[in-house]
């Protein structure tokens, strides 16, 4: 650690009492903040003001890093990512924190001395669940790969004052509860109103002729919407880098109702004041499915527009000339979500910057990227066009100039090819009439990417088929990755010392490193040790569910863990299939002789899908009955584990043996939660979806459960007429666990509760479970066998950690900057003497 005295105006000031990192100094500042900054006293404070002090404490020793960054990103104008982005799922900060700069244990040891634990004060940190799912925590993994890897990089999004709701399960069902998550403060963000930022919205568009003869465009909007951006700082591990989240909160802007309050209408001009405010206020719940709600179009507007001109207001503070946005800025899109960038780029360069359309269309294209993150239909984003005219007038006509040329472009490729033309256009003219949001990226990005090899084939031949074949050049793939100091240094210290100890500590930048880990995997001491730490984390998620669920699981069962949205395609109730199926055959053979396991599952529904609330009902429900039965003898224990989010996920993915990815093959993208599991040495049981396929292909088939019909088996038996009732009427075992549900046996004689999942696997089954049931039972039972040898378990897990190298956010994010951005890093020395800065 550096000293941290600093010079500013020719005095030396925040010198060590106030940054230092001895633990005395740190026992200082930690009171000093809750005197000064929370204004408490032991006697009075709360478990949150210690919590508030701690934080306080942690970011001051990130600022020196933080204004360094933004110092020299200032002097170099250094060419910066910015990554668009509707959710960012950053989970607690304080420990990353910690855990990055450095300083763990030194702050846990004045912690102690104080007579705090440490554990109890992180547990307190209310974490920002700005996201769904995995596509915000990927965000989340990006922006700490970017820092570490010490990339000039900015993160962009929208600060929910309510994120994902908090989830609560009553009598099996679950209910939501909106998400407070600023109610005590954030300490970790700083506000910037004076760079606040207007967009516009609704209105009209009136066109003219200026005195240069040139056409013009002036839009005169309904309302206007202030955007205050708030910045919290994202540290690199290790590294002096410390780059940007920003997140945007609307307020209404004084001046738009200038009439209604001169006019005596006070009321009526504070309500329309707080009709804006509602721009920001919550995150839409949905994974994997739009909403096509008005109010969603304008979160997209709104934090698109904020950020664009926040760069352009960069490029001015830089006085670096608009012609060369593309070469300060790649900015990538985080699923169509943040699409509107197209139409709102070029809009500020034309109407706000009289830049001529070619040379506009030029930067935009060069300067923007699409990711694509799924093949579902109900997730593309379309926009009825009067909804889209009404909010958006001028930026509906831009994008209709778009298409009209780009469609000139396609009929030179393809001559005489009308449903070409129509399957490509940018609006859809099928019925009603829609923009099409993906189609509006491909155009207007130079690259486009799936997030797995699978998913971008699909990508290629399926959903983007003509984009692919009018500019095959755009594609390529970006296998997701996640990091690795959240997910093990953070969340399994005793697995990261354990692989520390024999490896060096280098595998944490290095993820290809656990490779060394290969010659350990046959050691029976090494074994001995891995077996303890899993028994040890297994043991605390045991005492966490006890207290949580009041059900005792025992430790030394196998842990079988489902973490994830809840959602049909991902087949937790085929998971609930195999339950119920031991649990059939227990009761038919009480003495059965099976590796005992504990089934848990995790996740939440979106609020308006009945099918997916009525799965965790019956998780649950199936749970209350096997749980009781005394003739189950803790053989089998079912467990939902509510509330799921990253905190409990940081708990949930050490204790797993056996991970569970069983979605049906072509639908999962590419999943995230299956590396975070085989990274903290689970094994998987998976079909051939997603990154699935890659982490069976990098860990050797013999070291991963393999079950179910290929993508391509999927789609031949959809096209040849799948008939799910057959595998109904022929398989005795299936046929006996669809019944059981059905017969009111888990819903205390209700027999139609469950009927319309029933009724939809046996009549529909969209997702293909009876066609993999009887593989998935046959694989689930090579997993039984197996574990029953641990040391050929444990062999495996070893084999499995080792071999995850390729999964790090770190070599994703290098793919992006060799691929498709073109950036290098950027090396931040700290000065202590802050006048360089000026
Ligand atoms: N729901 C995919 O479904 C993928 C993530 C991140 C998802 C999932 O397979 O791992 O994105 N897609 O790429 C969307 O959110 C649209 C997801 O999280």
């Amino acid at each position: 650690m550096q000293s941290n005295s600093v010079t500013l105006m020719g005095q030396v000031c925040s010198e060590d009492t106030r940054t230092g990192v001895l633990v005395e100094t740190l026992k200082r500042s930690f009171l000093n903040n809750l005197f000064y900054v929370q204004g408490k006293f032991p006697g009075i404070a709360t478990q949150n003001d210690y919590y508030m002090a701690l934080a306080y404490m942690v970011r001051d020793r990130l600022l020196h890093r933080w204004i360094g960054t933004a110092a020299t990103y200032t002097k170099q104008q250094t060419r910066t990512v910015a990554y668009l982005s509707a959710e960012f799922l950053m989970g607690p900060q304080l420990g990353n924190n910690l855990i990055n700069l450095g300083i763990y244990d030194q702050v846990n040891q004045a912690m102690s001395e104080l007579g705090f634990n440490l554990e109890d004060l992180l547990e307190q940190e209310e974490e920002p669940g700005l996201g769904n799912g995995g596509l915000g925590r990927l965000a989340a993994c990006y922006l700490d790969s970017m820092a570490t890897l010490g990339l000039a990089s900015i993160g962009y999004g929208i600060r929910y004052e309510f994120g994902i709701f908090d989830q609560d399960i009553r009598d099996g069902w679950q209910v939501e509860r909106t998400d407070k998550w600023l109610r005590y403060g954030n300490p970790w963000e700083v506000e910037r109103p004076e760079w606040s930022v207007e967009v516009k919205l609704g209105g009209h568009t009136e066109h003219y002729v200026d005195q240069t003869g040139r056409g013009r465009v002036n839009w005169i909007p309904y309302e206007v919407v202030q955007g205050i951006p708030f910045d919290t700082p994202i540290l690199g591990y290790r590294t002096n880098t410390a780059n940007t989240l920003r997140l945007w909160t609307a307020q209404a802007s004084e001046s738009f109702d200038f009439d209604a309050f001169n006019s005596g209408d006070y009321l009526g001009a504070v309500y329309e004041k707080m009709a804006s405010e509602n721009v920001s206020k919550v995150l839409y719940p949905n994974d994997d499915v739009s909403q096509g709600k008005r109010l969603r179009l304008t979160q997209q507007i709104f934090f698109v527009s904020c950020s664009l001109q926040d760069m352009f207001r960069i490029m001015k503070a830089q006085e670096i000339p608009l012609h060369q946005f593309a070469d300060k800025f790649a900015i990538q899109l985080n699923d169509t979500h943040p699409a509107i960038a197209v139409a709102e780029l070029m809009r500020l360069l034309i109407d706000e910057h009289s830049m001529d359309w070619d040379e506009a269309w030029g930067i935009t294209q060069r300067t923007l990227s699409y990711t694509n993150h799924t093949l579902l239909p109900e997730a593309l984003e379309r926009w009825p066009i009067d909804l889209f005219g009404n909010l958006l007038p001028r930026h509906l006509e831009i994008i209709y100039e778009i298409n009209h040329r780009f469609l000139d472009e396609v009929r030179i490729k393809f001559p005489d090819d009308e449903d070409r033309i129509s399957r490509l256009s940018l609006i859809d003219e099928s019925g009603e009439r829609y923009v099409r949001m993906a189609h509006l990226a491909c155009v207007g990005s130079h690259a486009i990417n799936g997030v797995a090899e699978l998913h971008t084939q699909l990508l290629k031949q399926d959903v983007l088929r003509d984009f692919a074949e009018m500019y095959p050049h755009k594609f390529s793939n970006k296998t997701n990755g996640v990091t690795p100091r959240r997910f093990i240094a953070l969340s399994n210290p005793p697995l990261t010392q354990l692989i520390t100890d024999k490896i060096g500590d280098r595998w944490l930048t290095q993820l290809e490193d656990l490779r060394q880990l290969e010659p350990y995997a046959e050691d029976l001491e090494f074994q001995h040790q891995w077996q303890s730490i899993k028994r040890a984390t297994k043991a605390s998620l045991a005492a966490y569910i006890y207290k949580q669920n009041g059900i005792s699981v025992n430790p030394d069962s196998m842990f079988g863990i489902q973490a994830k949205r809840i959602h049909e395609y991902k087949r937790q109730h085929l998971n609930v299939l195999y339950i119920i199926t031991l649990y059939n055959r227990l009761k038919a053979n009480p003495d059965l002789d099976i590796t005992p396991r504990t089934f848990l599952f995790g996740g939440k529904a979106a609020p308006g899908y009945f099918m997916a609330k009525l799965m965790i009902k019956l998780i649950n429900s199936v749970g209350e009955v096997v749980n009781r039965d005394p003739e189950v003898r803790d053989r089998l224990k079912v467990v939902f584990l509510k509330d799921y989010n990253v905190k409990l996920a940081q708990r949930v993915y050490p204790a797993a043996d056996l991970s569970e990815q069983i979605s049906t093959a072509g639908k999962e993208a590419s999943g995230t939660g299956n590396m975070k599991f085989a990274l903290n040495g689970a094994l998987t049981i998976g079909t051939l979806d997603g990154a699935n396929i890659e982490i069976r292909e990098e860990v050797g088939a013999e070291n991963f459960f393999l079950f179910g019909l290929t993508a391509q088996e999927v789609y031949d038996l959809r096209g040849q007429g799948y008939c799910p009732r057959d595998y109904y009427d022929s398989n005795p075992e299936l046929k006996l666990a669809l019944d059981r549900i059905n017969s009111g046996f888990f819903s205390h004689g209700d027999t139609d509760l469950f009927k319309p999942l029933t009724d939809s696997l046996i009549y529909h089954d969209p997702f293909f479970l009876l066609a993999d049931y009887q593989s998935y039972i046959e694989a689930q039972e090579r997993v039984s066998q197996l574990y029953q040898d641990q040391s050929a378990w444990t062999r495996m897990a070893i084999l499995n950690v080792a071999r995850m190298g390729k999964f790090s956010s770190d070599r994703s994010i290098q793919d992006y900057c060799d691929e498709i951005w073109h950036v290098d890093p950027v090396k931040i020395e700290l000065s202590n003497n802050l006048e360089e800065f000026f």
